[in-house]
């Protein structure tokens, strides 16, 4: 929105400017005298009728500078800045707000000016008030004057002089006259001059502090539930630090700036709400509508940041980077949350290979499912493609309508074709992006860590589930480097996305697992190679399962 002043107006401001030299600020004390010093002023008028004089002001304020007789009589140059104290500035904002349903574009002349003082809160405002000038009195007689008369529709919001911030004196808004360039709506030079808004920059920092709340509050509904329902210290650390990011990057705009200008009560979107705001059916849908505010959030930021930042700063870029990381985080925690459902019974993950022969595979596979086992995988290294291919196909076919779910060592590619559950893939094999490049989003990917940074890393790639190890020596696999159980240990604290530790787990090694935090377990040649596979298998299920005594 545009501001312009009538010539009276303005030279009753370039008078109050003159008189506060030192700070270069329109004072409240300083306007009020200049009333009386512009001839035909209205203000000036309105005031005597109500009994104030120039010299009942002069002995209030005796240390305002009168302006000289030539400094009356200067001038005003084409270009003037003004720069107004947080005082006038807000009390002007009110005017504003009050007079927001006139006929546009809205020109400010002394009696707005003296509205705008009553409106003040400060001892100009006080002392108007003793003398029997009030605001409500004053925008009444305004209205009646240029023959608009508010409704009730046209009011707009109450407006709350208790809710307006006190006085800030970090304010500096700069209103800029340029009588070169009239609006091109008004025609040939009229007697008024075009400003650059200082409600602009008022209302810059409005949507800069609004989108800097909601961003904050976003993430704190999406950090409470990953704290409290997940439990998870390494994304509730992640959303933590995006916080304090956040908070960092938007205090380059001072908080008594951004307070200074903040109208909660004024506000025209406070009352506005869809329906779909005032349900949310699920935790899933809370966490939707969350993310969904700080993208939206932190792209204002992003976008307005760019306004107030100075020649050689990013800050803009800032909030976009965030804005990148709360898209990773919003996977991630999508991920643990899915995983967490998709997987809650999941225990028991076997590693088997193909076997002799498919019948040999066959009879162990139907095995294993009676046991109880909920996850199996098909690994084996030796077999052609062909045969694998056949075995995973086999595999498919034997778990299809069971409880029991079947994943794919290493290879996306007979994922697919064998139709599996899922792919599981090392830190040397494909990447979790890839291979969710080919399986889609509804398959499970699962990852090996083998150190708590790979498996921070595994979460923000997206991976619905971990393996962890190795934990202990095997005879399936060769390691040069045995996290054990300290990383076993570190996993289960800091993260919630199902994990199995792998790596030479026996039914013995439980209770210590258990007592590391670990709850699930990948298993191959200690049930494998046990002579009875199944009833290992079922014994190590029984443990499993919680509520049960080890
Ligand atoms: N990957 P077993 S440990 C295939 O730590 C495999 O990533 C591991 O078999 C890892 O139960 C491992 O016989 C071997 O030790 C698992």
């Amino acid at each position: 929105m545009r501001f312009h002043y009538t010539a009276g107006a303005r030279r009753a401001l370039r008078l109050a400017q003159q008189s506060t030299a030192d700070s270069n600020q329109v004072g409240s004390p300083a306007l009020l005298l200049a009333f009386f010093n512009e001839p035909e002023c209205r203000a000036a008028h309105w005031l005597e009728s109500y009994g104030v004089s120039l010299s009942m002001a002069e002995n209030r304020w005796p240390n305002v500078r009168q302006p000289t007789h030539q400094e009356t009589n200067v001038q005003t140059p084409s270009a003037i800045t003004w720069s107004f104290s947080p005082d006038v500035e807000l009390g002007l904002r009110e005017v504003q707000a009050r007079c927001w349903a006139y006929p546009k574009p809205l020109e400010l002349a002394t009696e707005h000016l003296l509205l705008g003082l009553t409106l003040c809160q400060d001892s100009v405002a006080e002392w108007l008030a003793e003398q029997g000038l009030h605001a409500a009195e004053l925008e009444q007689k305004l209205h009646q004057l240029h023959g608009y008369q508010p409704t009730v529709d046209t009011l707009g919001p109450p407006l709350d002089l208790e809710e307006t911030p006190p006085q800030v004196a970090i304010l500096s808004i700069k209103s800029v006259e340029n009588s070169s360039a009239p609006p091109p709506e008004l025609g040939p030079p009229r007697d008024f001059i075009q400003a650059e808004p200082f409600s602009e920059t008022v209302g810059l920092i409005r949507a800069f502090d609004a989108a800097f709340n909601r961003a904050r509050e976003a993430l704190r509904v999406i950090e409470d539930y990953v704290r409290f329902v997940l439990d998870d210290r390494h994304l509730t650390n992640l959303l933590k630090q995006l916080r304090h990011s956040l908070t960092a990057a938007a205090s380059h705009v001072s908080r008594p700036q951004r307070l200074a200008c903040r109208e909660t009560q004024a506000d025209v979107g406070t009352q506005l709400s869809t329906p779909q705001e005032t349900t949310r059916p699920n935790a899933a849908a809370v966490l939707a509508a969350n993310f969904g505010r700080l993208a939206e959030s932190l792209r204002s930021l992003e976008e307005y940041g760019k306004v107030f930042q100075q020649a050689g700063e990013n800050l803009g870029g800032r909030f976009e980077s965030l804005r990148y990381q709360a898209y990773t985080l919003e996977r991630a925690v999508e991920s643990t949350r899915n995983s967490l459902h998709r997987l809650a019974h999941a225990q028991l993950y076997v590693l088997l290979d193909g076997q002799a022969n498919a019948d040999d595979f066959s009879a162990l596979v139907v095995s294993l499912i009676r046991a109880g086992v909920d996850i199996l995988q098909l690994r084996d290294k030796q077999l052609a493609d062909r045969e694998l291919l056949a075995r995973a196909r086999l595999l498919r076919e034997l778990t299809q309508g069971t409880s029991t779910l079947f994943i794919m060592n290493d290879r996306p590619d007979l994922a697919l074709l064998s139709a599996a559950d899922g792919v599981h893939v090392g830190q040397e094999e494909l990447t979790v992006k890839d291979a969710r490049r080919l399986l889609g989003t509804d398959r499970l990917i699962g990852v090996s860590t083998h150190s708590l940074a790979q498996a921070r890393q595994a979460v923000l790639d997206g991976a619905d589930y971990l393996g962890a190890g190795p934990t202990f020596p095997t005879p399936t696999k060769s390691f040069a480097h045995f996290p054990g159980l300290p990383y076993i240990q570190a996993v289960s604290q800091e993260i919630r996305l199902p994990t199995f530790v792998i790596g030479g787990v026996t039914l013995s090694h439980l209770p210590t697992l258990f007592h590391s935090g670990a709850t699930r377990v990948a298993v191959s040649s200690s049930i494998l190679s046990s002579p009875s596979p199944s009833p290992t298998a079922h014994q190590f299920k029984y443990l499993l399962t919680p509520h049960r005594p080890v």
